[in-house]
């Protein structure tokens, strides 16, 4: 599969904790859309410890984890699977840097600078790879088809 821009992909983003208390679900959802986004699945979940360091596991070594670990369970968060050509690096580039204090400078018009507040809470998340998309979207929704119909969702 590739990640030029020819083809539809499928990527996760999560409204971490602070963004669906800060109640900016409706303003991300505006810029998804504004975007060219589709929203194939979502799920409004709590994660516990573990679902949460299984989820992060690639940062278990890291002197931020357990900090990290306890913002991500701190309250319920919102797991969307979005759909377009080239999701995977377009959704990072529409969220921003993951220092919400520098992206408020550098990338004003980015999520994480309407919602975030420094490194830790950032309020967005987004796969980092085609590879990490689908193990994240498989970690949550287990497997979608590649048929699936576009606007098909869950819930809310
Ligand atoms: P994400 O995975 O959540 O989309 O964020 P990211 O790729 O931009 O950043 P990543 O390096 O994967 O870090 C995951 C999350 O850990 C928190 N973090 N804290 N205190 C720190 O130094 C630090 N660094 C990262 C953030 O919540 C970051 O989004
Ligand atoms: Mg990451």
């Amino acid at each position: 599969s590739s990640s030029d821009g020819s083809t539809e992909e499928k990527t996760l983003a999560i409204i971490k904790p602070d963004g669906l208390l800060g109640n900016y679900t409706e303003r991300i959802k505006n810029v998804i859309m504004d975007s060219g986004f589709s929203i194939l699945r979502e799920t409004i979940t709590q994660l516990d410890e573990e679902r949460a360091s299984t989820f992060y596991a690639e940062h278990s070594s890291k002197s931020f984890f357990s900090s990290l670990i306890k913002y991500m369970t701190s309250g319920p968060v919102l797991v969307i699977v979005l759909q377009k050509k080239n999701a995977v690096a377009d959704w990072r580039t529409v969220i921003g840097p993951t220092d919400a204090v520098k992206a408020k400078v550098t990338h004003p018009n980015s999520i994480r600078a309407m919602c975030g507040l420094d490194l830790e809470k950032n309020c967005v998340h987004g796969s980092d790879s085609l590879q990490s998309a689908q193990r994240e979207i498989s970690f949550f929704f287990g497997e979608i088809s590649s048929g699936e119909l576009v606007g098909m969702h869950d819930e809310l």
